[in-house]
C-alpha cells in the first residue's frame, strides 16, 4: 500500500507528468512528475511541514523579497482589492482569507472540498466592478459532504471518490466587507477519477483551475483533460464534448454564467445542439492538457497560458478566439514533433492514459495536425515558448511598468514546481511572446533543457530562487509582485531592493500533526543534506527482514528531492518532494540484503537500506 503524507506541499499537486513507474536514474530517463497521492485514511489535519525553508533570495540584487503574508495551508491563487488588500485561496481548507497589511483574517468562506491529487480550491477572480458589485469567483473542487448549504460549506476530504461526476465548479459569490456569501453557480466541470492510468493508480489530477477576467468583462476558466480521451483531446473519433467529455479547455463566459454569444463556436454548438453542443458554445481553447497559469497581457489583452507536458514539453501560448493548443496530437513546437514522440515513447508511463500510448502519435507535425479535431473556425496555435523538458510551470504574471525597476520592466514572470527558481522572461514590445534577441540559447524560444526540472537555457533569467511552489504571482496594485508558495504556506513580495526585504524573510514552517507510531511498524526517515550536497542523510539504514517499514523522506535541501527504490520495494517512487517537504511510505521489509534507492533528480545520489535476518 502506498501511503503518502507530503508536507506544506502538495507540491505534488501540481502534476506534471503521469508516472507512477520507478524510474531508472540515468541522464535519458526523466524524473517522474510531482504527484500527490494522500493516503486514504490520513489524517483530516493540513499538511505542513516542520522543516524551516531557508526562503526566497533574490538573484537580481536590485530586487528585495519579504514575507506578505505567512502562517496560510497550501496557498493557491490571490486577487487583490487595494494596495497590501487581498484575497488568498487554500486548497486543501476549501478557506478563502483576507489579507490586510500581513494580518490573515480567520476564513471569509469555508468550501467543502475534495482535495484528492491536485483538486480543491484552485482559483479566484474578482469582477471587473467588485468595487461596486462585490463579486467574486471561486475555482474549486466539491466534495458534496460539507456540513451546511448542500454540502457546500466546512469539512474537507482527500478521499479520492467523494465527489459527485461533476465535481469541479466555479462559483460567484458576494463580498460584504466581512464574508463570501454564495450567490451563483457558473458552470460544473467532469472530476474524473481515472481508472485506466498508466501506473495503475487512483488519479484525482489535470484540474487546472486559474480563471481570469479578459479586458472585455468575461470569464476564462481553464480545466486540464482530466487524462480523458475524447474529441477534445483531438481525437475527432472518440467521444463528442457532453459534460462527461467537456475537458482540456479554456472555457468563456458572461459574469452571470451564460454564454457570450461572440464565442468563437457559438454558431457551431449551436448548430451541433444538445449537451454536447451548449457545452461547444462555451469554448475558446482546446487540445490542452493541463495548466496551472493564465493570466491577460495589461497592454495588448491577450491570453496568455501556461501548459504542463507529460515527459516532454512544458509550453507558454497565446490563445485567441477558436484556438487548438494540439494535446494530444502535438505538443511543443511542432518543427520539435519528432522529440516528444520519442521521448514519450521512451518514457515508461506512456501518456497519462492507456487508450493512447504514444506509439499511437502520428509519423510528423504535419500528420499530427491533420489528425486534430477541426470546430469551424478553429486553428492550431503553436507555442511562443516552450522547455523541452518539463519544468513544471506554474502561474504566470506581468510586469510592463517600472515599478519594479529597469531591469524588470516590460517582463513576465513565471514560476515551477520543480526548479525552486522564479523566472524572469523579457517581453516583446508588441506582447507577441518573449524576446531574446541576441541569446544564442533562447533565441529559437525553446529551452533545450537536459531532464526535467533542469534549468538548462533559462538559467540567466532566474531571477530569484527558494520561493518553493510557486501557485500565484500578480503585479499588484501598490506596484510589487506578490507571489504565493504552496510549499512555504507563505506570500511573498517583490520590490525595490531600497523599499522591500530589509530584513530576511522569515520561515513559514508551522507545526506538523503528530502521526501515533503503529506497534508493529518500524520507523525510519532519511533525510537529504541541508546544504548543497547532494546526498542522502544518513546514507545507510537498516531494518529487519519482514518488518513493517514506515519510511519518511525529509527534504531538507533548498532544492527538489525524491527518494525512488529500484525494486523489489515499489512503494517509493519518483514522486519529486519539494524543499521542505516530507514523504511517508510503508512497505513490507524483503528478504535479507542491501536495497540501494536513488534521487531521480540528481544522479550520482543515492543510498542503502539495509535489509538484516528478522
Ligand atoms: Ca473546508
Ligand atoms: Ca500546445
Ligand atoms: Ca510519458
Ligand atoms: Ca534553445
Amino acid at each position: 500500500m502506498r501511503m503518502k503524507y507530503l508536507g506544506v506541499l502538495v507540491a505534488a499537486m501540481l502534476v506534471v507528468g503521469a508516472c507512477g513507474a520507478t524510474n531508472q536514474p540515468s541522464s535519458s530517463s526523466a524524473p517522474g512528475s510531482p504527484t500527490v497521492a494522500p493516503a486514504p485514511g490520513a489524517s483530516d489535519q493540513p499538511p505542513s511541514s516542520t522543516e524551516p525553508s531557508a526562503g526566497p533570495v533574490m538573484t537580481d540584487t536590485s530586487l528585495g523579497v519579504e514575507v506578505a503574508a505567512s502562517g496560510l495551508t497550501e496557498p493557491t491563487a490571490l486577487a487583490f482589492i487595494g494596495a497590501g488588500d487581498f484575497f488568498v485561496t487554500e486548497k486543501s481548507t476549501g478557506q478563502v482569507h483576507h489579507v490586510i497589511d500581513g494580518q490573515v483574517s480567520e476564513p471569509v468562506v469555508d468550501l467543502a472540498v475534495n482535495f484528492f491529487d491536485e483538486r480543491g480550491l484552485l482559483g479566484i477572480a474578482l469582477h471587473p466592478d467588485f468595487a461596486s458589485n462585490g463579486f467574486v469567483y471561486l475555482y474549486w473542487t466539491e466534495s458534496a459532504k460539507g456540513e451546511s448549504g448542500d454540502g457546500m460549506f466546512g469539512a474537507d476530504t482527500d478521499d479520492a471518490k467523494t465527489l459527485p461526476d461533476l465535481g469541479n465548479r466555479v462559483d460567484r459569490f458576494i463580498w460584504d466587507g466581512t464574508k463570501l456569501s454564495w450567490d451563483r453557480n457558473l458552470v460544473k466541470l467532469r472530476s474524473n477519477t481515472l481508472d485506466t492510468d498508466t501506473s495503475g493508480r487512483i488519479r484525482g489530477n489535470h484540474d487546472a483551475g486559474p480563471i481570469v477576467f479578459g479586458q472585455d468583462g468575461k470569464l476564462f476558466i481553464i480545466i486540464g483533460d482530466q487524462n480523458q480521451r475524447s474529441q477534445l483531446q483531438n481525437l475527432p473519433d472518440l467521444a463528442a464534448p457532453d459534460d462527461k467529455n467537456l475537458t482540456g479547455v479554456v472555457l468563456r463566459l458572461n459574469d452571470d454564467g451564460s454564454i457570450p454569444e461572440d464565442n468563437p463556436f457559438f454558431t457551431v454548438g449551436a448548430a451541433l445542439g444538445g449537451e454536447a453542443g451548449e457545452n461547444v458554445q462555451m469554448i475558446w481553447t482546446y487540445g490542452v492538457r493541463n495548466s496551472f497559469g493564465l493570466a491577460i497581457h495589461p497592454v495588448t489583452g491577450d491570453l496568455w497560458e501556461t501548459e504542463n507536458g507529460d515527459d516532454s514539453w512544458d509550453e507558454v501560448n497565446i490563445f485567441p478566439a477558436g484556438s487548438n493548443s494540439g494535446w494530444i496530437q502535438l505538443i511543443g513546437p511542432p518543427e520539435r514533433f519528432a522529440e516528444f514522440k520519442q521521448i514519450e515513447m521512451d518514457s515508461e508511463d506512456g501518456m497519462d492514459n492507456k487508450d493512447f500510448p504514444p506509439d499511437k502519435l502520428a509519423a510528423d507535425a504535419n500528420e499530427a495536425q491533420q489528425r486534430m479535431l477541426v470546430l469551424e473556425g478553429s486553428a492550431y496555435v503553436p507555442p511562443v515558448f516552450a522547455w523541452k523538458h518539463p519544468v513544471a510551470v506554474t502561474s504566470i504574471g506581468f510586469v510592463t511598468d517600472e515599478t519594479l525597476g529597469a531591469s524588470s520592466s516590460n517582463t513576465a514572470w513565471l514560476g515551477t514546481v520543480l526548479t525552486d527558481s522564479l523566472y524572469r522572461y523579457p517581453l516583446a514590445a508588441d506582447g507577441s511572446g518573449f524576446d531574446f534577441a541576441g541569446d544564442t540559447g533562447l533565441g529559437d524560444r525553446v529551452d533545450d533543457n537536459t531532464e526535467k526540472g533542469d534549468v538548462g537555457e533559462s538559467a540567466k533569467y532566474v531571477v530569484g530562487t527558494g520561493f518553493g511552489v510557486v501557485t500565484g504571482i500578480v503585479h499588484a496594485p501598490d506596484g510589487l509582485l506578490y507571489v504565493s508558495s504552496i510549499s512555504a504556506g507563505a506570500v511573498y513580495r517583490i520590490g525595490p531592493a531600497d523599499a522591500v526585504g530589509g530584513a530576511s524573510p522569515a520561515p513559514t514552517a508551522s507545526e506538523a500533526p503528530s502521526e501515533a507510531p503503529s506497534g508493529t511498524t518500524v520507523e525510519v526517515t532519511v533525510g537529504t543534506d541541508t546544504g548543497a550536497e547532494l546526498k542522502f542523510d544518513p546514507g545507510e539504514v537498516t531494518v529487519q527482514a519482514g518488518a513493517n517499514v514506515r519510511l519518511t523522506f525529509e527534504n531538507r535541501a533548498a532544492v527538489p528531492h525524491n527518494l525512488t527504490f529500484q525494486g523489489p520495494i515499489t512503494a517509493a517512487t519518483s514522486t519529486v518532494v519539494a524543499p521542505g517537504a516530507t514523504e511517508t511510505v510503508e512497505f513490507k521489509a524483503p528478504g535479507p540484503g542491501e536495497y540501494p534507492f536513488v534521487c531521480t533528480l540528481h544522479p550520482g545520489m543515492g543510498g542503502t537500506l539495509v535489509v538484516g535476518a528478522g
